[in-house]
């Protein structure tokens, strides 16, 4: 895949407050690798891995938090708690000794699906500057 098409195909879509292919995710209505979830979170493997272990790790209700950017105080506590799972995920997928977790915010930063999504990725030696 040419990576400056990728960039500018991911920087075409942007945030319309619609629904995404997430919500059919969470509905069940398409398949996916779901690999652990509570009452507010949901964490499956990523379609398109970047790295041995892909999670995306998602809150179930978006409300209004289609990206970081958009986040409002009331949104403090389900951010806490994504961050929180996304260590717990880290230890069930055995790679809480070295992970990395990303969060895309907007076309700039080749966001593509606009419900807000942390990337959890390990299994792997990390770069950095991330690339
Ligand atoms: O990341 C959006 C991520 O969502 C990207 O890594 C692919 C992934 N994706 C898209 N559709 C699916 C389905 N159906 N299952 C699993 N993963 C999926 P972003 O940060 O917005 O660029």
């Amino acid at each position: 895949v040419n990576e400056e098409a990728s960039a500018k195909a991911a920087a075409a879509s942007v945030d319309n407050g619609g629904p995404t292919i997430f919500d059919k995710i969470i509905a069940r209505e398409i398949p996916s690798t779901i690999i652990y979830e509570d009452d507010k979170v949901l964490a499956f493997r990523d379609i398109n891995p970047q790295a041995p272990v892909h999670v995306l790790l998602i809150p179930k209700f978006r409300d209004g938090l289609t990206q970081l950017g958009k986040a409002e105080s009331r949104h403090a506590e389900i951010l806490g708690h994504l961050l929180y799972a996304a260590k717990v995920v880290a230890e069930k997928e055995g790679i809480v000794d070295g992970f990395r977790v990303v969060i895309n915010n907007g076309p700039e930063a080749c966001q593509s699906v606009y419900h807000l999504h942390l990337h959890i990725l390990g299994g792997r030696q990390m770069k950095w500057p991330p690339g």
